[in-house]
């Protein structure tokens, strides 16, 4: 069984693996932002391994001023984004941030992502829970290297 509450608090890794009660994340990652650019972004894999949907009603990193969720539409050959909204994870279902598809977007940057780093992204879920994701910060996927 799932462990009850999230420990990703406790794990400084880059690699930690957040286990949480109703929502787990993996494969986190964000790019490293190119000098001077306001928006940067993050892929990961959201997985509800419960039987009764998930919302994420709010995301957050110390990192970006605003971060929200997008789809890349085709729209006529011109590919454009939208937020998702509601963002929801179906019971048992798997939502896939990957480059080219759905992705996290972290606006009003801070500082750079720099390579290397990590930044904490929090999701707070319609139950009022908190997933808190450590993402490093990489120039290309990490599983992939
Ligand atoms: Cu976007």
């Amino acid at each position: 069984m799932l462990l009850k509450f999230c420990q990703c608090l406790l794990l400084a890794s880059a690699s930690a693996l957040c286990q949480a009660a109703s929502l787990t994340v993996d494969s986190a990652w964000a790019r490293v932002s190119p000098p001077g650019a306001k928006v940067g972004v993050a892929y990961m894999t959201l997985f509800n391994p419960g039987a009764v949907a998930v919302e994420i009603t709010s995301i957050e990193t110390p990192a970006a001023a605003n971060t929200q969720v997008h789809d890349t539409i085709n729209d006529n050959g011109m590919l454009k984004m939208r937020q998702i909204v509601p963002l929801v994870v179906a019971a048992g279902e798997r939502l896939s941030l990957e480059p080219g598809g759905k992705h996290m977007m972290l606006m009003g940057l801070h500082q750079g992502l720099t390579a290397g780093t990590e930044v904490v992204v929090s999701l707070t879920l319609a139950t009022g829970e908190v997933v808190l994701v450590t993402v490093p910060v990489s120039q290309t996927n990490p599983a992939e290297q």
